[in-house]
């Protein structure tokens, strides 16, 4: 047998889930070589069976920087990684096109299933199979790395009712959209302000199809940004919502005092507790709970930002967002479906499972990308709730003018910096102005997250300035 001879390697990005993924090509009959742990799928129409009773089309796309496949015809026509459902027995032909001029093909391993792979956009594959035992099982592209880049679906056989069970949590979403945030308070002296803070722990998405039991400062993930003047006295109230598991606290790095606060609000469920603190010191300040084990509640989402204006308040700009990472350690592997569950081990190996800006994967893209026009001023406050890894804060396709680095608003900001190192607790504040209109994307610069969550679109809209940016986008890059 022809081994792998003729491999082409293929460099592209794709974008939500921008990584640099290797995919290596076959030429013709030796395409089963390249996946070796498909070597047994029967590849093309088994003409034994019959005329097909079902039949589905597919298309291969890009869809918002994942890869995808597309629905062709039919109640299908369009959709993103259709449902498929069919009865035992039946007779299945999937036709694939190519869309993208990528390799692919489309498998149902446990069904014994799989096209050839194919690549030139336009050319066609089919597969006929019968579908044996009712149950739920997996589609996707058998291509390294395509399957986690977003080319996946379910085939459900048999009674789809049951087959289809969703996971209706995984539809909650707790995600603080990133201009929920307070605008500049305007005040040239101090005053007294409350601030009411309620512990909630709520089950809710953390990716598509997948939940978690969340721990959170007002139900939403970040906590409420915070927004207070130097000088002033911030009256903290901690409520623990009274169908609470556990006990909660808070404990505030804008704080001077015995655990920033922490060693006054250690709160049970249903009571609430509170102390008062003078803010002396000017700066962007993480607050998390403080209640062990620590990094177990911080990991959860109990994270947020408070910003303290220094006299005078800051700059004026026209966007202010609010951006935190974050990591979550479930006992189930990344991408399983279902309710996730915590896992104390990899929290102590500092092994995440998933990466998040906001709370879950995919966070700030869609509907609550960042928004701004070009001539605009855009300003970003981002922190670190962690528990454990520091982040390298990027801007794909821009360049921060002004870095206010490790959050110091009192110190001259650095200018004309790439990357910017955001350690847990920590935060930072970034200011940049666009002059160019299209899709930047936020990540941390270790990338290999991104894979695991991590990343947000900035969309810039306005008109071109070929002076500054010219170019044709090629197929494919995911920006
Ligand atoms: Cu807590």
């Amino acid at each position: 047998m022809q081994q792998l001879s003729n491999v082409f390697k293929h460099w592209f990005f794709a974008a939500a889930m921008i990584l640099v993924l290797l995919t290596s090509a076959c030429a013709g009959a030796a395409n089963a070589a390249t996946v070796a742990s498909n070597d047994a799928l029967a590849r093309g129409t088994n003409t034994q069976l019959g005329e097909p009773t079902v039949r589905f089309a597919f298309k291969t796309g890009m869809v918002e920087g994942r890869m995808a496949f597309i629905g062709v015809g039919g109640d299908l026509d369009g959709q993103i990684n259709p449902d498929l459902s069919v009865q035992p027995g039946d007779v299945v032909e999937i036709t694939l096109t190519i869309g993208d001029g990528m390799l692919h093909d489309w498998a149902a391993p446990d069904l014994g299933a799989a096209t050839e792979q194919i690549s030139e956009t336009g050319k066609q594959a089919v597969v006929t199979f019968q579908a044996g035992e009712a149950g739920e099982y997996s589609y996707y592209c058998t291509v390294p790395g395509h399957r986690q880049a977003g080319m996946e679906g379910r085939l459900l056989v048999g009674n789809t009712a049951a087959s289809a069970e969703t996971n209706p949590a995984a539809d909650v979403s707790i995600v603080r959209s990133p201009d929920d945030l307070p605008g500049p308070l305007n005040r040239s002296t101090p005053e007294t302000v409350r601030v009411d803070l309620e512990t909630v722990e709520v089950e809710a998405r953390l990716a598509d199809g997948t939940s978690y039991k969340f721990w959170t400062f007002n139900g939403k993930l970040p906590g409420p940004f915070l927004r207070v003047r130097v000088g002033d006295t911030v009256e903290v109230h901690l409520k623990n919502a009274a169908n609470s598991e556990f006990a909660h606290s808070v404990d505030f790095h804008a704080v001077t005092g015995p655990g920033g606060g922490a060693v006054a609000t250690q709160t049970k469920p249903g009571e609430e507790t509170s102390f008062t603190f003078k803010a002396l010191n000017p700066g962007l300040y993480v607050y998390h709970c403080a209640t062990p084990m620590v990094a177990h509640h911080i990991s959860n989402g109990m994270y947020g930002l408070i910003l303290v204006e220094p006299e005078g308040g800051l700059p004026a700009v026209d966007h202010e967002y609010y951006v935190m990472q974050g990591e979550v350690y479930t006992v189930e592997d990344l991408g399983t479906k279902g309710s996730n569950s915590f896992s104390v081990e990899k929290l102590l190996d500092e092994q995440p499972e998933y990466f998040t800006f906001n709370g879950a994967v995919g966070a700030l893209t869609g509907e609550n990308a960042l928004t701004a026009n070009t001539g605009e001023t855009v300003r970003i406050f981002f922190g670190v709730g962690g528990p454990n890894f520091t982040s390298s804060f990027h801007v794909i396709g821009e360049i921060f003018d002004r870095v206010y680095d490790q959050a110091s608003l009192t110190s001259a900001p650095l200018t004309d910096v790439q990357t910017t190192l955001v350690p847990p607790g920590g935060a930072t504040m970034v200011e940049f102005n666009l002059e160019v209109p299209g899709r930047y994307i936020l990540v941390d610069h270790a990338l290999s997250r991104m894979e695991r969550g991590l990343a947000g679109f900035l969309m810039v809209e306005g008109p071109e300035n070929h002076e500054v940016y010219e170019g044709t986008e090629t197929e494919g890059s995911g920006h």
